[in-house]
């Protein structure tokens, strides 16, 4: 049945892409066949209309999907209300040490973090000792082959009480990917938008929690590190993130799609 077969779409857009490719914007999603023009024009909106400049350069991907998509519910979310940055930064590190992550694996992946500055994915980080477990110099990786129901996602946000907002659909269902992964601790993420200061800290024991200052407006020093445990694959884990496709859905307990193709 070709309604059944579904596809990923990724955009990512940058700027002087000959020289220091400043990262714009990417983005990434499940589409039906009869939905492509619309995901691929949503993905194109959003790299053309974004806070941290105009691109030079935008590179979008379609591919249809052979693997089965793994369901899963997403992250219950809270949101803690905090009045400055620093108080912001104090309570995500009290927050990933509860979650199992030592201080000085938070402290030195920071620091590696605004050391490379401009990244356009995530680090990979051990929970433990803070080493870098992704290439080293590289823009990190890219969480890709994820995807919410718009419809699913407005219900679910009703119920929860929180701003239907795209963003916040986008965060939600990468960060309830990424800790659904056994090897997955916690994850610290803020946006590289210079106008967006909430983030949040997410693990499948506490759930996904905003942080509602975790920068400065005009700051464009994003951050999302994942913290995993020591005895990680990291192969296994980079093809989970970048490679099986997860549909988020709020009334779903972990069953697989098959879909034909
Ligand atoms: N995979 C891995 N890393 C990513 C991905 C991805 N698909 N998308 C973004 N990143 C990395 C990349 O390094 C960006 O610089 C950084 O994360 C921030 O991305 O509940 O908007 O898309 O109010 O700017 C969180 C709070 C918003 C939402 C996060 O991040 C809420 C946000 P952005
Ligand atoms: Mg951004």
């Amino acid at each position: 049945m070709e309604q059944d077969v579904w596809y990923s779409v990724r955009m990512r857009a940058s700027q002087n892409h000959e020289m220091n490719d400043k990262h714009i914007s990417g983005g990434e999603l499940l589409s039906r066949y009869d939905q492509l023009e619309k995901s691929v024009s949503f993905l194109t909106t959003k790299a053309l209309q974004h806070t941290r400049g105009q691109a030079d350069f935008m590179q979008i991907q379609v591919e249809k999907l052979t693997e089965p998509i793994v369901k899963i519910p997403p992250l219950s979310p809270t949101t803690h209300h905090v009045k400055t940055v620093a108080d912001g930064r104090a309570l995500a590190k009290q927050l990933l040490i509860t979650a199992g992550v030592t201080a000085t694996a938070i402290d030195r992946a920071l620091a590696q973090l605004f050391t490379i500055g401009n990244m356009r994915g995530a680090m990979v980080v051990d929970s433990v000792t803070g080493q870098r477990l992704d290439e080293e110099d590289s823009k990190g990786i890219r969480v890709t082959r994820l995807g919410w129901d718009l419809q699913d996602f407005q219900h679910w946000c009703q119920q929860q009480q929180i701003p239907e907002n795209i963003r916040t659909k986008e965060a939600i269902a990468l960060a309830s990917k990424v800790a659904h992964h056994p090897a997955t601790l916690a994850e610290l993420c803020w946006s590289d938008d210079p106008e967006y200061i909430t983030g949040y800290v997410a693990s499948t024991t506490q759930g996904y929690e905003r942080i509602t200052h975790l920068k400065n407006i005009g700051d464009e020093q994003g951050c999302r590190i994942f913290f995993v445990t020591s005895d990680v694959n990291i192969h296994a884990y980079n093809t989970y993130l970048t490679k099986q496709p997860v549909m988020i859905q709020s009334s779903s307990k972990g069953e697989i799609i098959r879909h034909d193709i």
